[in-house]
């Protein structure tokens, strides 16, 4: 790889060992490279295996190390290390170049790449591309912040890489050349990081400035590209493109009838029903639409890829329905952890749902602060009971004037059940993190699940 000149002979020092920076480790052991490494965590690694491992990398863990930082020609940063508030970026010489897992990869190869970025959906919205990619035949690989350290990629080369970007991993990048970059939407969080909106905003518009199609979100302004590629180096501008719940324009996606239901279109196309769609809610048509956008902005086909799309799973926890045999829709949407998934994940079911139908929601849990007033109006407009838990499940209960609040996970789901009638919605989507009742929100969906088939056990044998 030519490429790797631009590490020869250079001072590096690795940010961070998580799963990103162990992906550098790797990366720049298998390559020969000699490096230093700090952590700023006690005992993250066993100081004598991992230099028995890397004998190539000086280690320093417990204490940012301001004088090895202070040297760097090159920081690998990962992203989860704000340089801002941990007084770093005071210590890092003006020369030298500070650089995350995927700028890195972005100056190493010329591998195809689509790229999402916003504050929810990214993970859905990957892992449609993806799954459509593969269906149809292409070598995809999925990468970033979806889990996947794309420096553990890089030998792969696969025919297109499919990256959910983060913020913090925006911050880093300037050097990516996508064939199309979305931005899905915009929502509070991340500010103990980032400060306010625009600034969060920004960073988050960086993604644009890096790709040749960009897709934005009619039905969210702070998507709307501000700055494009034109301004940087590239000489083409880039194409603008965007989806949303609105009728489209030729070129664009959108949503609008046929046959008395509301569909999927491409400009005057109709492509599907929202109903036959293998997500359920307004806001996962729109994750399918953006990935419909991105894969035609690669050249797949749009009737092929409508024809496989249908077969995609849900990811786990993310409105996810519960089989259970009671004729209540039961839904999981444990990694709704902010307050912008559970709105959306109320907003789009009700807009899906009928007269005689009613939601039930459960929420709760450790709020970090969050403002739950924006949750003040899909409630009152579209929730019918509300069952809450955990650390701040008296502050949501408070914003209904129907609601309960409960000791744990398994009460909710049994006066939800006593509640429920055949027909109706029961939906689990927290707006805050588990980890005051639970490992993570993986866990705390199990439970639900696992509580969803114990109550339709106990009725049915009754
Ligand atoms: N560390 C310090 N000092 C600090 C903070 C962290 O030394 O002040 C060290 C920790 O001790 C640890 C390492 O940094 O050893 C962790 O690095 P990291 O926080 O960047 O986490 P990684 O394990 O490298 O995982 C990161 C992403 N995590 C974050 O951005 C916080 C993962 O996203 C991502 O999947 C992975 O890289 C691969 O790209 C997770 C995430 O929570 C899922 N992302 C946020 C989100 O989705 O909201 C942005
Ligand atoms: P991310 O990777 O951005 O965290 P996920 O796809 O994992 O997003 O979904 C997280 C949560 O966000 C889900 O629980 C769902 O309720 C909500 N969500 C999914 N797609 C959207 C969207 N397009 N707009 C708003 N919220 C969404």
């Amino acid at each position: 790889m030519d490429s790797l000149s631009q590490l020869r002979n250079k001072q590096i020092v690795v940010l961070g060992l998580g799963l990103t920076g162990m992906s550098f480790v790797r990366f720049l052991s298998a390559h020969q490279f000699v490096f230093a490494v700090n952590d700023s965590r006690d005992d993250i690694v066993e100081e004598e295996i991992f230099s028995r491992q890397y004998p190539e990398a000086t280690l320093v863990q417990g204490h940012w190390d301001q004088s090895l930082i202070e040297r760097a020609e090159i920081l690998l940063v990962s992203p989860g290390i704000d340089l801002e508030s941990s007084g770093i970026n005071q210590s890092i010489s003006p020369s030298c170049q500070v650089w995350g897992d995927v700028e890195l990869y972005c100056r190493l190869t010329q591998t195809p790449t689509v790229a999402v970025t916003g504050s929810n959906g990214k993970s859905t919205v990957v892992s449609l591309v993806d799954h459509i990619g593969k269906q149809l035949g292409h070598s995809t690989q999925l990468g970033g912040n979806v889990g996947v350290p794309v420096l553990d990629t890089i030998d792969e080369q696969p025919e297109l890489l499919i990256l959910e970007l983060s913020s913090f991993q925006l911050e880093t990048m300037t050097s990516m050349d996508a064939v199309a970059g979305a931005m899905l939407n915009l929502s509070d969080d991340h500010l103990d990081r980032h400060h306010d909106m625009n600034n969060y905003g920004a960073i988050k518009q960086r993604i644009y400035q890096q790709c040749r199609t960009a897709i934005y979100n009619r039905d969210d302004e702070a998507t709307i590209p501000t700055a494009s590629r034109s301004i940087l180096s590239h000489s083409e501008p880039a194409v603008v493109t965007s989806i949303g719940s609105d009728k489209p324009a030729m070129g664009e996606f959108g949503l609008d009838n046929c046959k008395d239901e509301i569909w999927l279109f491409y400009g005057v196309s109709p492509l599907i029903s929202i109903r036959d769609l293998p997500i359920a809610g307004m806001h996962n048509a729109l994750n399918c639409l953006t990935a419909l956008a991105i894969g035609q902005s690669v050249g797949w086909p749009i009737k092929e890829m409508v024809k496989v799309l249908t077969s995609f799973e849900t990811l786990p926890h993310r409105c996810q329905p519960v089989k259970s045999a009671d004729g209540i829709l039961w839904i999981n949407d444990s990694k709704a952890t902010n307050v912008g998934a559970t709105i959306a994940a109320i907003n789009g079911l009700a807009s899906t749902i009928n007269d005689s139908q009613r939601l039930i929601l459960i929420a709760g849990g450790e709020g970090k602060g969050a403002d739950f007033t924006p949750l003040v109006p899909p409630l009152t407009e579209w929730v019918d009971s509300l069952i809450t838990l955990g650390k701040d499940g008296q502050k949501i209960a408070a914003l209904h004037d129907n609601s309960i609040n409960v000791a744990d996970l398994r009460l909710a789901v049994a006066k939800a059940k006593e509640l429920a009638r055949s027909g109706d919605i029961v939906l689990l989507s927290p707006a805050c993190a588990s980890i005051d009742m639970f490992k993570n929100f993986s866990e705390r969906g199990e439970v639900f699940v696992r509580e969803v088939l114990a109550v339709n056990e106990v009725r049915h044998d009754s």
